[in-house]
């Protein structure tokens, strides 16, 4: 297309602790709720017995290949990376009096050679675990004694790093309590509504107090909530489907709409009481919930339907989001329905509804690749779903949407957060390593890497129109 982004934009790619480092109890780290699911896939806590395999254990090993790969992402071009801090190495236990230097110590490291390649840092401060201590001993954020550890935790990163990391953000997909209370909040899958959402309400008090704190502490830095972009079309134009679709939408958007706009919006008070929910929301709460994010990221792999129908209810997929598939639109290898136009749609509906900058933190396709005869894998599938997502980006940016950056999943292959495969592949570089662990650990490039590379550089000028 003849557009092309901004100078300013961020192009890069995302990755979290837990999927990328292993080195999962190396240099002091405490075990995390991410180290005790099964494998480390989504689920419910198991105890780990010696000898067990746990893929994420090693994963990557990004802990001792970093300069590698940061090298690599230079190599393409990555303005910034999305990587998140593993609290339990920071605070093994969540509730020490003091931190551990070794794990602050380790990401000055990172920092250091993000530095080197003037890579700017999108530091999430929890995605998708938290020290396995307070999950034990508190009942993860169904206690609010595990806001102020959460708070010391932060101020302790934006003290240590603020100099030099100005972009954060609070809570990876927090939304996600809702559908894996375990990873979301430490809390088991059957815990009760009033349960679940109490502790959603201390995960959003402390995110805010992270905010403020963040505010105060680092004046010129910006901060920004994460969710999961999950947006419901109605499967029909029946009015009825449309009303399902809002009510439905409502549920992931009541984040969001907490975060950005510093209130529980007044369409709760319906749904708590439907559901028998009495949430403790204390006077110092409303106060601490006022201080609002500066700008709205989000995930993005898939749009699904919502239907009033209860037999269309019926054919709602199992896979973690319950969404009725989409006539319209193809799935990846995971069911996961692939939809590049409504990413523009969602970015002009977050847009409206919050008039607040947006950053596109995940996005991506996972794919079994297959090395071909030289070793190489030529994933034209990826390079495909990448272009016609980021044409997307640029028509809403033309569309008026204040888009700060991209950064793509899993940029290297790493562990599957819902599976804990190796298999499902999002990376622009192949790592050697299978779902039992065996490989070599090797980066390679692959075809992708050599497009996301010209992109970056023509600034989308090179993006295709959908045919
Ligand atoms: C998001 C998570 C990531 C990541 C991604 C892809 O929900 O924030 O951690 O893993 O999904 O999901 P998966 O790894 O299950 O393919």
């Amino acid at each position: 297309m003849s557009f092309q982004f901004p100078e300013s934009f961020l192009w890069g790619g995302a990755i979290a602790a837990n999927q990328v480092e292993g080195a999962h109890i190396t240099d002091g780290k405490g075990l995390s709720t991410s180290d005790v699911q099964p494998n480390g896939a989504f689920g419910e806590l198991v105890e780990r017995q010696d000898g067990d395999f746990n893929i994420k254990d090693v994963a990557i090993d990004f802990y001792h290949r970093y300069p590698e790969d940061i090298a690599l992402f230079s190599e393409m071009g990555f303005t910034c990376l999305r990587l998140s801090i593993a609290w339990s190495r920071i605070f093994p236990n969540g509730n020490d009096a003091e931190p551990n230097e070794a794990g602050l110590a380790y990401y000055d490291k990172v920092f250091d050679e993000l530095e080197k390649h003037n890579i700017t840092p999108l530091v999430t401060l929890s995605h998708y675990e938290m020290p396995l201590n307070l999950a034990q001993k508190y009942q993860g954020w169904a206690s609010r004694d595990v806001i102020g550890f959460f708070t010391q935790y932060a101020e302790t990163v934006f003290k240590r790093y603020g100099h030099r990391v100005k972009r954060w953000l609070t809570f990876n997909e927090i939304n996600v309590t809702l559908h894996e209370p375990f990873t979301g909040s430490g809390l088991p899958r059957d815990c009760d509504e009033q349960t679940r959402f109490q502790a959603i309400h201390h995960q959003l008090v402390a995110s805010a107090k992270a905010v403020k704190l963040c505010h105060d502490l680092i004046p010129d830095a910006k901060i920004g909530n994460m969710i999961l972009g999950a947006m419901l079309y109605p499967r029909t134009c029946h009015p009825n489907d449309m009303v399902k679709t809002l009510v439905q939408n409502r549920e992931w958007l009541m984040f969001g709409d907490i975060q950005a706009r510093g209130y529980y919006p007044s369409y709760m008070t319906r749904k708590f009481k439907e559901m028998g929910v009495e949430l403790t929301i204390t006077e110092a709460d409303k106060e601490d919930l006022k201080e609002t994010i500066d700008f709205i990221s989000f995930s993005y792999y898939m749009t699904g339907c919502a239907s009033a129908d209860p037999q269309e209810m019926e054919k709602a997929d199992a896979n973690m989001l319950q969404m009725i598939a989409n006539p319209y639109l193809q799935a990846s290898e995971w069911g996961w329905q692939i939809d590049p136009v409504g990413l523009r749609y969602l970015l002009n509906f977050l847009y409206d509804r919050y008039q607040k900058p947006l950053f596109i933190v995940e996005n991506g396709l996972g794919a079994k690749d297959v090395l071909n005869d030289e070793g190489v894998v030529e994933d034209d599938y990826r390079i495909a779903y990448l272009n016609d997502h980021l044409y997307q980006v640029g028509e809403a940016i033309q569309d008026g949407v204040e888009v700060m950056g991209y950064t793509s999943w899993g940029p290297i292959d790493l562990v599957s957060a819902s599976t804990a495969q190796m298999s499902k592949r999002y990376g622009f570089i192949y790592v050697d390593r299978n779902d039992q662990g065996e490989g070599s650990l090797a980066r390679k490039p692959k075809k992708s890497f050599y497009w996301y590379k010209d992109m970056i550089q023509s600034r989308g000028a090179n993006l295709a129109a959908p045919e």
